[in-house]
Formats: structure tokens, C-alpha cells, sequence
């Protein structure tokens, strides 16, 4: 496959995240870009992902001292920088060389939240290392995981995990089984030749990689029985944190209430699975309501889907997240400097949040309340 991993580009020159997806777009294989870019069936629900942000605009306040923006927030207990988070995402490699590698660092370099994926190009083990040599300890690093049929495979990503120091466990709810990609099915997706789901290999010996690490992506290994039921066996698993990834309703987050769960993000996995299903900040107040319901609790709802600029972060923490997390402007910002690329990204957005703060009279995320934002 080609990589075009020489750019010429000076990542300070992107502005913006679409600044990065255009230039992405020229340099990736059409195999990792489709793979990339694409949502489920009609891609209805990636689409409106964008459009339900333009559905509500900021009521800024005026004459308050801003003169100092603090975007702190604090998740599952701990204090983050930034309430801008790194999302779980598959085949980093297919992006730039370094994959994970490079990604883990740009997030750990700005004490950024980094969520790595059971299906990363770059073993746990290896994100743990890069991200707390660049984080130097501080930060924060989860660990995304799919349920395996194989339980002794899934208990032992769990394991691993833990003893990797990963400080919650994400468990993604919302892929019982794989959506259908079109631009996938007809460029017969896999990963190319050298590169593996690191997860899956037997004790980094690329040499014995199974088909667990070479077909992860197409071989319907999820275990679509998986249900609130069996939540309390991955829950004897670990003493982390569990978040559930996934959840776009009430009732359900009701239900991860109830099972322990310390919560959820509102997500639709940037529309790559259910086609049709709700918008993420469409659904998200109903979470937000329903959580509320049962009195103050420590209980984190937290989403993703389509944030694009720092103003979108605003609005979804104006609706109720308490932190949000990006996903396809990482890769974008990888694919084109890698380790540099990924960390502009994050600087981008997070100087929009800072201005958009600033503009709309929130010194700081308490101050970013439900009457922030009206319909438009
Ligand atoms: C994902 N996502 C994802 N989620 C997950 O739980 N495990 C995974 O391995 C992946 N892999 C993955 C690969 C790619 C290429 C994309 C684009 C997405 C979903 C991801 O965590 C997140 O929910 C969405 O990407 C958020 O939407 P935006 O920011 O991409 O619009
Ligand atoms: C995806 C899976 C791997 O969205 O989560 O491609």
C-alpha cells in the first residue's frame, strides 16, 4: 500500500479541522480513507451528526470578565485539562507509520484524555508506554473494549488492561454486530499485508499471528448475545471504572446506572453502525434528563459524534455533556504529520474552545449552563 508519509506540510498552517480533513483526503490510500470516512448504508445518521449542532445556537453573555478561560472538567474523579477527549478508533496505522504510537503521544504531550481501541494497530501495552513517556504521569489513558464470543479472549484484554494501569474500561455497546460500510464491502476492506490488530497477537510474535489479528475486522468475532445480564460478569472482571459506549436513550442509561456503570457516552459511533438512529445531541438532553431524574449522582454522561469546532464542543457541554470526545478529526490530523499532525488538531480545538468561551461570557465549563444555547 502507499503511504505518502513525507509531507511537506507545516501543520501549523491548518486552521481548522476541515483544514485537515481536505488535506488528509489528498494523501490517503482510497482503502483507508473509505474506510475513514464512511458511516453505515445511506450514511444518514453520520450526516446528521453535523447537522443537529446547527439546529442550536449560542446565546453568549456580554461585559464578563473572560480575560482568563479555564476549560478544566473533572471525569470519573479525575481532573482533565481539557473537557476535549480522544475517541477510540480502529487501524491507526492505516493513517501514518507510527499509528497509536503517534496519536497516544500527541494526546499525552497535552494531557488529553486517550481512548485506545481493541482493535489499535499498536498493542495496549505499547500505547501505555508511548502515552505516559510523553504525559510524563499525568493525563488520563482508557481502554476501549469489544466483547469477544471467545470469553477467555475478552477477560484477558480486561487483564491486560488493568495491569496496564488503563484508568477506566470502555465497554462499546452499540456493535452487537458491524454496520455495513458500503465503500467497505466493495473495496473488500482488510488490513494490508504487515499490519495486524496488535491486540490479537500472541505475545507481539507477528510471526505466529492468528486469524484473530489478521481478519478481527470482517470475522463477526463480537458476541452479539452480549447483554445487561452478562454486565455483571465483565464487572467481576476489573475494579475499573466501566463507561458504556453507545447509549443514546434514557431508559438505557437508566439501566447502566443500575448495573454499576460509572457512565456512558451518548454516541452512534459517528454513524457507522445503526443508519437512521438519532443524531448524539439530539439524544443526548433525554440521557442527561434521565440521569438527572434519580438525583445528584457522580454518574458521567459524556458524547461524541460529529464535533467538528470548538463552538460544538460549547454546545454539547451546554446541553449537558460533561466531556466530549473527537474521533475522525484525529485521524485526519495524523494521516497528515503524524505525532505533530494529531497534536495540532487537538491545539486547534481547543484554542476554538478558548475564544468560544470567551465570546460567550464562560470563564469556565460551570459556567456553561443549559440556557447557554437555544433552537435556531
Ligand atoms: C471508530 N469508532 C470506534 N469506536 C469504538 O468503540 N471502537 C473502535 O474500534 C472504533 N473504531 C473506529 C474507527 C473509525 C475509522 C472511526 C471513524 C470511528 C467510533 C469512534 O469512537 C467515535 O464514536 C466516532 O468516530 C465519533 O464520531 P466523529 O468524531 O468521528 O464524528
Ligand atoms: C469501526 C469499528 C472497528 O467502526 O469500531 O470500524
Amino acid at each position: 500500500m502507499q503511504h505518502t508519509t513525507e509531507s511537506a506540510i507545516d501543520v501549523s498552517t491548518l486552521l481548522t479541522v476541515r483544514d485537515a480533513e481536505r488535506v488528509a483526503r489528498t494523501m490517503l490510500p482510497k482503502l483507508a480513507l473509505d474506510y475513514y470516512r464512511s458511516g453505515a448504508d445511506a450514511e444518514i445518521t453520520r450526516r446528521a451528526n453535523r447537522s443537529a449542532f446547527r439546529k442550536w445556537a449560542i446565546a453568549y453573555h456580554v461585559l464578563v470578565d473572560v480575560s482568563r478561560i479555564d476549560a478544566r472538567v473533572r471525569v470519573l474523579g479525575n481532573e482533565l485539562a481539557s473537557p476535549i477527549l480522544v475517541a477510540p478508533m480502529a487501524y491507526q496505522c492505516l493513517a501514518h507509520p507510527e499509528g497509536e504510537r503517534a496519536t497516544a503521544r500527541a494526546a499525552g504531550k497535552s494531557e488529553t484524555l486517550y481512548v485506545t481501541s481493541t482493535m489499535a494497530t499498536t498493542s495496549l501495552e505499547d500505547v501505555a508506554r508511548e502515552y505516559d513517556a510523553a504525559s510524563s504521569g499525568a493525563g488520563q489513558r482508557w481502554f476501549q473494549l469489544y466483547v469477544h464470543r471467545d470469553r477467555g479472549l475478552t477477560r484477558s484484554l480486561v487483564e491486560r488492561a488493568e495491569a496496564n494501569g488503563y484508568g477506566a474500561l470502555m465497554l462499546t455497546v452499540d456493535t452487537p454486530v458491524l454496520g455495513r460500510r458500503l465503500r467497505d464491502v466493495r473495496n473488500a476492506f482488510k488490513l494490508p499485508t504487515g499490519m495486524f490488530a496488535a491486540n490479537f497477537l500472541p505475545a507481539g510474535d507477528i510471526s505466529k499471528a492468528g486469524v484473530d489479528a489478521q481478519a478481527a475486522y470482517t470475522s463477526g468475532r463480537h458476541e452479539p448475545a452480549f447483554s445487561w445480564r452478562d454486565l455483571a460478569w465483565l464487572r467481576s472482571l476489573t475494579r475499573m471504572p466501566l463507561v458504556l459506549k453507545g447509549v443514546v436513550r434514557g431508559d438505557d442509561a437508566l439501566r447502566a446506572v443500575d448495573a454499576g456503570a460509572s457512565g456512558v457516552i451518548v454516541s452512534n459511533h459517528g454513524g457507522r453502525q445503526l443508519d437512521g438512529a438519532v443524531a448524539n445531541l439530539d439524544a443526548l438532553p433525554g440521557v442527561v434528563e434521565a440521569v438527572a431524574s434519580r438525583g445528584p449522582s457522580d454518574f458521567t454522561v459524556l458524547m461524541d459524534g460529529g464535533i467538528r469546532w470548538g463552538t460544538d464542543v460549547l454546545k454539547a457541554l451546554a446541553l449537558g455533556a460533561k466531556a466530549i470526545f473527537v474521533g475522525r478529526p484525529i485521524l485526519w490530523g495524523l494521516t497528515v504529520g503524524g505525532e505533530a499532525g494529531a497534536a495540532r488538531v487537538l491545539e486547534i480545538l481547543r484554542n476554538e474552545l478558548a475564544t468560544a468561551m470567551a465570546l460567550a461570557g464562560c470563564p469556565d465549563v460551570a459556567t456553561i449552563t443549559r440556557d447557554m444555547v437555544v433552537r435556531s
